[in-house]
């Protein structure tokens, strides 16, 4: 278990607070907050020196019960002095003491008085007029607990990566607008690991003068609330309510930092364990070598992995799973990116529910740099997303060809056709066979059961005209749960069939997810990142995707467009299944 100061700060902080509201003895009292102080503002991690065999008495402010009790929670996991005055408590006074601005003996009047021990029960308190009706409470100070519960809440909700790195690249660039002279600066943690939602916005940078630096982030208009505003860190809820962590370091050992802030906890676990076994402990300032004490710094995180004799780790990969034992045999992939990608082939326009017309969508397309693009307006069973009619699909069909004239681009002739319940497709084959490609989707009964619905993406599969399933799982990420199938089985007839499948870089969708493209990428099945663009500004969110398929440990020759033009036609003019040939051939080769 990792504890860092700041938790072993608050428990003595809290042990204080509770045997102030026992009435014990004012010196003990204050020994636990002048430890909580202590610890707080120590510039090195507790668990690191004690693990480091440093005798943490030579702390001024830690005396032997502080240090016996440090040692408890780091072996243990658990203070037993705290829990027995925890235990003491009416349920909820912790809880309630989680909310700034309580203080114990406030959080004790509103539980005895109220019967509330829950935030939730605050709330309703606070909406009720009972809170401000408490002795000494009054309006204000109840409408300040309610918003301090309301940042509660949204530090529990995970945020959509689609907003969330907006939001951290906003608060960036008005960070340096208003403090120009800090260097590098990143967000670390899950954002930078592309998870797909953000607990907090972690940002990781250098500067000369980091206090500075923290000033202008609490001053800026975004910030609605600053929670920590400290020397090693400072914490703010931004604009609509997520939470901004900001730390510098010098540029010297600024790689540490990145690493360390980069996580996953998991993966630092790992990291820890490993440097151990080699004489060497890492924190967030540098490599210590055990055996002499002394501490190398490194300015970026490839000199810093070297120097464990590890190849850089992208983000993407740390997750603790089995990424160290592939750098360590040198087997960690040569990860695709944005730039590999040949084409897009899910756009829509305003001829169904996108609001550009085509010819802003090619432009668009071309200015990705792409060689293709596959225009793929909906078909006419998705009434509400204006669907084409037969006839529409065929003029489309039409303009397309002429309008090849006019660019470089190749322009391929495409459709999000609509899988029925049953299977079928919603357009006749003959039209089918007009088309270039085929993206497939589910938009409809997507409550089928997980039989039912295999069976009714694999026959969609082995429609002779169909290219790629859309978006498989149809999922929204926060609101529409996946649909139920067996995606074993679908994989293998994804590779039977020669279908591909798509990873949706929509960052409300991201489907395929992370580990089922892991796993298609395993089995051989050619996988596309689309953006399923709306808008001829959505191309760039291919970032998203290309995120996933990072994640999924795909390098550029397991996705099917980063293939040059005269390939990925080949691929999709010859029949099918044979035209997996084409695929394997690239992969092969390793294109
Ligand atoms: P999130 O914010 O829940 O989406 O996930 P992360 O990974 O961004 O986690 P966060 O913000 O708590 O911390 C950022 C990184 O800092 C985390 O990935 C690993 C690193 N870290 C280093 N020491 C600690 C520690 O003692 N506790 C935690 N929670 N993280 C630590
Ligand atoms: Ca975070
Ligand atoms: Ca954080
Ligand atoms: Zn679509």
């Amino acid at each position: 278990m990792a504890v860092n100061n700041d938790d072993i700060a608050q428990l003595f902080q809290n042990m204080g607070t509770l045997l102030e509201m026992k009435g014990d003895s004012v010196f003990k009292v204050r020994a636990y907050q002048r430890a909580a102080r202590t610890i707080e503002n120590l510039s090195f991690p507790l668990a690191q020196a004690v693990a480091d065999g440093t005798d943490l008495k030579n702390i001024p402010g830690i005396g032997k019960a502080i240090n016996d009790k440090i040692h408890e929670l780091l072996d243990s996991g658990r203070v037993s002095a705290y829990e027995k005055l925890v235990g003491e408590l009416p349920d909820g006074v912790l809880t309630l003491m989680d909310v700034p601005g309580v203080g114990p003996k406030t959080a004790m009047l509103i539980t005895q008085e109220l019967q509330i021990s829950t935030i939730e029960g605050v709330e309703r308190a606070v909406q009720d007029g009972r809170m401000a009706a408490l002795p000494r409470m009054g309006q204000k100070a109840a409408d300040n607990i309610l918003r301090h519960v309301k940042n509660l809440h949204t530090k529990d909700q995970r945020t959509p990566i689609g907003q969330a790195l907006p939001l951290a690249e906003e608060v960036i660039s008005q960070l340096r607008r208003a403090c120009p002279d800090i260097g590098p600066l990143f967000p670390a943690g899950s954002l930078r690991r592309w998870e797909e939602t953000i607990g907090d916005i972690d940002l990781v940078g250098t500067s000369p003068n980091p206090e500075q630096a923290g000033d202008a982030l609490v001053a800026l208009d975004i910030v609605r609330e600053v929670v920590v505003h400290g020397p090693k860190k400072t914490s703010v809820i931004v604009e609509p309510g997520v939470q901004v962590d900001l730390r510098l370091s010098d540029p010297g050992s600024f790689g540490a930092m990145l690493q360390y802030f980069t996580g996953s906890q998991q993966h630092n676990i790992r990291l820890r364990d490993y440097a151990n076994r080699m004489g060497l402990s890492l924190n967030e300032y540098g490599i210590t070598d055990l055996s002499t004490g002394k501490v190398e710094e490194f300015p970026d995180e490839t000199a810093f992995y070297a120097r464990l004799g590890l190849p850089y780790i992208s983000p993407e990969l740390r997750l603790g799973m089995w990424e160290l034992d592939s750098a360590q045999e040198g087997r960690l992939p040569d990860l695709v990116q944005e730039s590999d990608l040949t084409g897009d082939l899910h756009l829509h326009s305003d001829w169904s529910d996108g609001r550009d017309p085509i010819e802003a969508m090619v432009v668009a397309a071309a200015d990705q740099g792409y060689q293709y693009m596959a225009l793929t307006d909906h078909s006419s069973g998705r009434g509400i997303a204006n669907g084409l009619s037969d006839e529409r699909l065929s003029e489309q069909i039409a303009l397309l060809r002429a309008l090849q004239s006019k660019h470089s681009i190749k322009i391929l002739c495409g459709s999000e056709v609509d899988i029925r319940a049953d299977g079928t497709l919603d357009y006749p084959d003959e039209l089918l066979a007009q088309l270039d490609v085929v993206v497939a989707s589910v938009h409809s009964a997507m409550g089928q059961d997980s039989e039912t619905m295999t069976q009714r993406i694999i026959k969609a599969m082995h429609h002779p005209a169909v290219t790629i399933i859309g978006h498989l799982s149809t999922r929204l990420i926060g609101r529409r749960e996946p649909t139920e199938f067996d995606l074993e089985a679908v994989l293998q007839a994804a590779r039977e069939t020669g279908t591909a499948l798509e990873i949706n870089a929509s960052p409300e969708r991201l489907d395929l997810k992370d580990i089922h493209a892991y796993r298609a990428r395993e089995l051989g099945v050619p996988l596309v990142v689309s953006t399923d663009s709306h808008h001829y500004a959505d191309l760039p969110q291919r970032r998203f995707g290309i995120a996933v398929a990072r994640r999924a440990w795909c390098e550029s020759k397991h996705l099917l467009n980063t293939l040059p033009v005269d390939q990925f036609l080949a691929f999709i003019k010859a029949p099918k299944p044979g035209r997996l040939s084409v695929f394997d051939a690239a992969l092969a080769r390793g294109n």
